[in-house]
């Protein structure tokens, strides 16, 4: 059974948590708290961030390195396109989601209003969070609208690129905030998003830790599919 190391409202270990159950792939779930990791935890993540995921005594840290791994092992139902342009183009949006999403959105902000607040015992730079979204947000997301058309990002097919996109619209939705009327086609798409099984089923799955974190649940579909 795979073992996956990292707490379940973080956008990377989400990310494999719904790879894991797209594959239908039986997984337990250690929530790791990159901040106040478990002993022995420098061997398992070299970068000391989540997630890890062992599957037997093979181990294996960074989640588009993971879900690589399961596409390779797992192969069905495919998570990536089988052409050439659009498993390339899959993999800019995985790269997007994880070097501009998250690092100049969604990390910055879930920093300042949960990691500061609650873990770290300190003070909200309201500046800080008032420069992303004002600067980085309608960028980040202007360029995510012009990439929507239709269910899903890449082939008209759930895959790599739609794990990772929305895997951080979950985190920016958690911190209250909601995609604004200057995206309508981002905001329908994340809503249509959160209906499918393996996405509403991670949600039901994490719902206790969003709760203890104080984040906001109310967009999470409640009706999980059987
Ligand atoms: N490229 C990595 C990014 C992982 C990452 O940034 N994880 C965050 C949580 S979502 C983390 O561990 N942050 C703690 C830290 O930066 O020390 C991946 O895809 O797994």
């Amino acid at each position: 059974m795979l073992n996956i190391h990292g707490v379940p409202i973080s956008v990377h270990t989400r990310k494999v948590i719904v790879a894991a159950l797209e594959k239908n792939l039986p997984y337990q779930n250690e929530p790791v708290i990159p901040f106040k990791p478990p002993a022995g935890w420098d061997r398992l993540s070299p970068t000391g961030k989540i997630p890890v995921m062992s599957d037997g005594d093979f181990e294996l840290a960074d989640s588009s390195v993971i879900c690589a791994y399961l596409e390779r092992e797992y192969p069905r139902p495919p998570l990536y396109p089988a052409d050439t342009r659009g498993h390339v183009r899959a993999l800019w949006l995985e790269e997007y989601a994880d070097g501009t999403v998250f690092r100049e959105v969604i990390h910055g902000l879930f920093f300042q209003n949960v990691i500061r607040p609650r873990i770290l015992g300190q003070a909200i730079d309201k500046a800080a969070v008032e420069a992303i979204q004002v600067e980085a947000m309608p960028r980040v997301f202007g360029y995510l609208e012009s990439q929507t058309a239709g269910d899903c990002l890449v082939g008209g097919k759930f895959g790599i690129a739609d794990l990772a996109i929305v895997s951080n619209l979950i985190n920016y939705h958690y911190l209250g905030y909601r995609i604004d009327s200057r995206f309508p086609k981002l905001a329908g798409y994340f809503k249509a998003m959160l209906r499918r099984p393996s996405i509403t089923r991670a949600l039901a799955a994490e719902q206790p830790f969003a709760s203890g974190m104080g984040l906001d649940s109310r967009f999470v579909e409640t009706t999980v599919p059987v």
